[in-house]
């Protein structure tokens, strides 16, 4: 082969190639109509992603062995990507694996043909083959890519990495990280679980590892200065686990949620919960003292709690005696409010172990549950529907610059990231409640028998999907198509 990217990458070549250029827009090219649009001239970010096998250190221990995974560059998780807002991206795929792939820009308010998704937005790209990704970038936050062809097994083995759109005028902070939250279903000689896919996880809470991982490596302290103010940029990229930190001694308040700004606020409960897909940024002022451990640690499931890692202040005199004044608020993103007054469409979302579906509609056919579970592997609908893949009738066709309001219901014990493509939308509230400063979201976590109400303005064209974020419901029939037109 002389494709110069296939030689790149036999050789090892790193999937990472930043660069930067100006591009002149050809008149029309950002016909993506809904979305804010840029000047005549907006500066390109190209990437370079090869996905292919690769061998990482997954286990910390000294003298482990290494982990055969996926990866994007070689690395888990892949290169951080970054741009600025209002900067077009170009991420250059390449499949290097055994199986089709795609790339899913997750949170992105971008053009339907750039979303990802096999069969519906895009051909799946084949083994050996590359797709190119190209759209503008009208959101400032934190976002992460991951494929959308057969996710359950490509993310959990390791192909995911973050998105991170820098705001024109970010806030003044000491140092900024990127956490990507994981979890891997791994044995003690390194090799990961093969058992993906499997029937328990399907129907319970997905597959929910035995190593978490803090930037694919087993991390125990994070050192850090007294006084010292850091951002952090958290992504939960596990298929099925949720985390729930809790930051011992320190000063943390949330400034954004999958990406957008919210009303600074410390965590509720003194908790950052964070389902699979979710995203939180935050800004942490170390507080304590020089010397002192503050522990961060993750309790969400209270019979796993554990310490996710800790910060180790660093001895000596401290960086700055009081914490820094300055301002941490966001500058809002632009995106068309929606009104909250629009009519109610319900979504109801049933099925999985432990719960009351009996029945439900697969491929325009109704069958019973042990016919749906027994013969396709099917275990959740919405509203009655179970999902076969990513080609389905929209359940809802929407008009395009009008405003909508779901209310999704939680009839299961298992908690659903509920993930909306092409779009933001406003958190309005949580069993009938005002929703606490009603973020913008794309991906909204329901508790089991929750109500959440969200809405947003249908301006994106396209069939986008809506499915849930533990990769193993989406696969047992938790998702859908809408259609905006
Ligand atoms: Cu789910």
């Amino acid at each position: 082969m002389t494709d110069p990217f296939t030689n790149g990458f036999r050789r090892g070549a790193p999937g990472l190639v930043p660069r930067r250029r100006f591009l002149q827009l050809a008149a029309g090219a950002i016909a993506a109509a809904g979305l804010p649009a840029l000047p005549a001239r907006a500066e390109l970010r190209a990437y370079s992603l090869a996905a292919s096998p690769s061998r990482v250190k997954l286990l910390g221990a000294p003298g482990s062995p290494e982990t055969d995974v996926w990866a994007y560059g070689g690395s888990v998780p892949g290169p951080v990507v970054r741009a600025r807002q209002g900067e077009r991206l170009r991420i250059a795929l390449g499949n290097g694996l055994e199986q089709e792939t795609t790339l899913h820009c997750h949170g992105i308010r971008l053009p339907n043909v750039m979303d990802g998704v096999p069969e519906l937005t895009q051909a799946p790209v084949a083994k050996g083959e590359r797709f190119t990704y190209e759209f503008d970038l009208p959101d400032a936050g934190t976002y992460w890519y991951h494929p959308h062809t057969y996710t359950t097994e490509q993310v959990g083995r390791g192909l995911k990495g973050a998105l991170i759109v820098e705001e024109a005028s970010p806030p003044k902070v000491d140092r900024e990280f990127v956490w990507i939250a994981d979890d891997w279903r791994i044995g003690d000689d390194g090799a990961l679980s093969n058992d993906f896919n499997h029937p328990h996880d399907i129907s319970h809470g997905g597959r929910i590892g035995n190593l978490i991982t803090l930037n694919g490596a087993e991390v125990e302290t994070l050192p850090v200065k007294a006084g010292e103010r850091l951002r952090l940029r958290l992504i939960n990229a596990a298929n099925g686990r949720v985390f729930g930190l809790r930051f011992e001694g320190v000063e943390v308040s949330v400034i954004a949620l999958d990406g957008h700004p919210v009303t600074p606020h410390a965590p509720a409960d003194g908790r950052v919960v964070l389902g699979p897909g979710q995203r939180a940024d935050l800004i942490v002022d170390i507080a304590g003292k020089p010397g002192e451990r503050l522990a961060v640690v993750d309790d969400y499931y209270e019979r796993f709690k554990y310490t996710f890692v800790t910060f180790a202040v660093a001895p000596g005199k401290p960086l700055r005696e009081s914490p820094l004044d300055s301002p941490i608020a966001l500058a809002a993103n632009a995106l068309a409010e929606p009104d909250a007054a629009a009519a109610v469409s319900d979504i109801v979302i049933e099925g999985g172990a432990m719960g009351g579906l009996t029945e439900a509609v697969y491929k325009g056919e109704k069958m019973g549950l042990r016919k749906l579970w027994r013969a396709h592997r099917k275990v959740w609908s919405l509203n009655g529907v179970a999902s076969s893949g990513f080609m389905e009738d929209p359940m809802f066709r929407l008009q395009r610059g009008r405003s909508y309001r779901w209310r999704l219901k939680n009839d299961t014990v298992w908690d659903h990231p509920m993930h909306l493509h092409g779009h933001a939308f406003r958190i309005l509230a949580r069993n009938g409640q005002p929703a606490p400063h009603t973020p913008w979201s794309d991906t909204v976590m329901l508790h089991a028998d929750e109500t959440v109400d969200i809405a947003f303005v249908a301006d994106n064209p396209g069939k986008w999907l809506f499915h849930c974020h533990v990769l193993e419901h989406h696969l047992g029939g938790m998702g859908t198509v809408i259609e905006v037109a």
